[in-house]
């Protein structure tokens, strides 16, 4: 599903049936869970923000930084001229900051939070008047297809953040194989991958003292009170973000505080005192393992940046 960007998409709920359905789902699950997707409404892309500005929250700052030292190497792989796509791009400020070097043709800016994308490209557009931009309101996450407001030209997917790691490692390489099915023969992929890392440097990353990441959990249950008539009560749950090493993975969950019977539109459920709604993983990789699962997608890795301490990777892979 997928619609062009307007203003009026802000008060208009698109795709409601399919998120009713999902979250009753997960909310009826044993183990009860809720997509990382319904962090991001406007609060929540602005909580991510400020997360990203928190010293303990390594990866924005560690991937801007490979950026920054390797930006004209990276441009000559990446090579100029080509539509940039943008999956997920939020405040649109990591891909901006590439414009210089990479001189999109034009610019593609894609984000579920669609009015958050949609003032970005605004304050952009004068800046970078000679690039073509578009933005695009749309959960890429199950299936896309890109639209005729996308031009001809190569292309290239932007995908940094380490987003990549809210999937499962089989669901990373459907994705990226249906990424691959978008790029013809002369396209590609400029990918940031966050690397396994010491559980202690994970575990302050996701749960930070100032309690931003806390806030940013808690705000998905105001979108689900929100989107489905839901009556969380959000003073009786608790975030918990630890990493998990048997599963090379960094989980978030709700924890109730109380025992206490949640309703929805169409639904309810108890939950015990210490029961869990998991609401995001975030795998951490190898980086063999995260070109292995490029090339099992079809992409040639091309070249590898990484940081002195090869705490993150920036993997330009071609069709
Ligand atoms: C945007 C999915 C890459 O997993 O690090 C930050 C989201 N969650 N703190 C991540 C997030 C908690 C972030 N990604």
């Amino acid at each position: 599903m997928l619609t062009s960007c307007t203003p009026e998409d802000v008060a208009a709920p698109r795709h409601s049936a399919h998120e009713a359905d999902e979250l009753h789902t997960g909310l009826q699950a044993p183990a009860a869970w809720i997509s990382p997707k319904y962090l991001y409404d406007a609060l929540g892309s602005k909580l991510f923000e400020a997360i990203c500005e928190l010293p303990e929250y390594y990866p924005t700052r560690t991937e801007a930084s490979i950026f920054e030292r390797y930006g004209a190497e990276i441009a000559r792989s990446a090579g100029t001229g080509a539509t940039l796509i943008d999956l997920g791009a939020g405040n649109c400020a990591k891909a901006a900051a590439l414009f210089p070097l990479l001189q999109p043709a034009q610019y593609v800016a894609i984000d579920i939070s669609t009015d958050f994308v949609h003032d970005a490209l605004a304050r952009l557009r004068q800046r970078f008047p000679q690039i073509a931009m578009e933005a695009l309101g749309m959960d890429f996450s199950s299936s896309f297809e890109l639209p005729p407001q996308v031009n001809a030209g190569r292309r290239l997917f932007f995908y940094p953040g380490s987003s990549i790691g809210n999937f499962t490692p089989d669901e990373a390489q459907g994705f990226l194989t249906r990424l691959r099915a978008q790029c013809g023969n002369d396209g590609g992929v400029l990918i940031g991958i966050d690397l396994a890392k010491d559980a202690a440097t994970l575990d302050a990353a996701y749960d930070d003292a100032l309690g931003v990441t806390s806030a940013f959990n808690l705000n998905l249950l105001r979108h689900v009170n929100r989107l489905i008539d839901a009556d969380f009560d959000i003073k009786g749950w608790q975030h918990r973000g630890a990493y998990n090493a048997a599963m090379g993975r960094i989980e978030m969950h709700l924890e109730a505080r109380s025992a206490q019977t949640v309703h929805w539109r169409g639904g309810e459920r108890r939950f015990e005192a210490g029961e869990r709604i998991h609401t995001e993983n975030s795998y951490k990789y190898q980086q063999a393992d995260a070109i292995g699962l490029l090339e099992r997608s079809g992409f040639e890795a091309t070249h590898v940046w990484t940081d002195p301490q090869s705490w993150f990777a920036v993997i330009h892979a071609q069709a």
